[in-house]
């Protein structure tokens, strides 16, 4: 069963690479999303192979809801992220890809059974009515704001020629606080026109769960993701932040060039912020990526990135 899954996924990634190819006038970028109930883990392998801590799983597992891709009509579940471009299941919810132009039809429905909760999706960079904004404003909102348990919602975005990059999106109903800490946010992915797709897209979303610092809901090294690329592939980072901490973003060995055309190898990010960085790939090795605030670093927020010779 979890072979065919895996299986689908692919396919459905295949898919949406595919749909991503520049056509002549904009495309409709369907998506169908649910957010359900989980047991999530931290720190599934109980350790920070750095310093040889170890930790039980009453520090790092608790129970949540998160963003979650479906087939159409909410059938079956499709993992969030494409192989190896970040923590594939669950945290952070899908990748939503379109390009400039495109219209996103993200279509909601709230299987929160364990807490009952509302929740929404609220989204960032793109062009919408108020009917798709997604955040609860009191004698205001609509049913976008507040989807009740069992009930669903389509929001309807535009990627404009201003909607060029990475956003965040989150949970902005009644029980956004509970659900940004728990890991109800993903991001969505806009390219350019023409603009070529990369051959390796990364998701890092940096945010404080708990005693621990996260990258994508996993807290040190062996269990944040490892990234995988090959020299002379162009490589594309998408990174933001959730919560209420800045981080700064650093991937060793590796530079590339700030929009002032200055070479650099770090970059700070704030709540809700989120920016991409690319290069074509030629260092081959094992290297860490991480947040360079030192105190996240040590509570987890640590990764390996890992490039073989083509
Ligand atoms: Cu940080």
């Amino acid at each position: 069963m979890r072979r065919l899954a895996t299986i689908v996924a692919i396919c459905a990634w295949g898919a949406a690479a595919a749909a991503a190819a520049p056509v002549a006038s904009g495309a409709v970028r369907e998506y169908w999303v649910a957010a359900v109930p989980t047991t999530w883990n931290m720190i599934p392998n109980g350790r920070d192979a750095i310093t040889g801590t170890t930790y039980d799983t009453a520090q790092s597992v608790f129970p949540t809801v998160v963003y979650r891709r479906y087939t159409r009509g909410w059938k079956h579940p499709l993992f969030n992220n494409p192989t190896q471009g970040g923590n594939q299941d669950l945290i952070p919810g899908p990748l939503l890809q379109a390009r400039t132009g495109d219209r996103y039809v993200i279509h909601f429905k709230n299987r929160d059974s364990a807490f009952r909760r509302p929740h929404s999706m609220h989204f960032h960079g793109v062009h919408y009515k108020p009917s798709s904004d997604g955040a609860y404003v009191p004698g205001f909102s609509g049913g976008d704001a507040d989807v009740k348990y069992g009930k669903t919602w389509t929001y309807r975005l535009t990627a404009g020629r201003d909607s060029r990059g990475v956003w965040p999106y989150h949970d902005h109903s009644p029980s956004m606080d509970d659900s940004i800490a728990g890991g109800m946010y993903g991001m969505l992915s806009i390219l350019g026109r023409h603009e070529a797709a990369p051959d390796r897209e990364f998701v890092v979303v940096f945010a404080e769960m708990g005693a621990f610092q996260t990258i994508d809901g996993r807290a040190f090294v062996g269990n944040t993701p490892v990234f995988t690329s090959k020299v002379g592939q162009l490589v594309q980072w998408d990174v933001m932040a959730m919560g209420s901490e800045h981080h700064t973003f650093h991937v060793h060995g590796h530079r590339w060039i700030a929009p002032d055309g200055t070479p650099r190898d770090t970059q700070t990010v704030g709540p809700a912020e989120s920016f991409r960085i690319r290069w074509r790939e030629e260092d081959p090795g094992t290297w860490l990526y991480h947040c360079h605030v030192e105190q996240h670093m040590m509570q987890g927020m640590i990764g390996t990135y890992h490039v073989t010779r083509a």
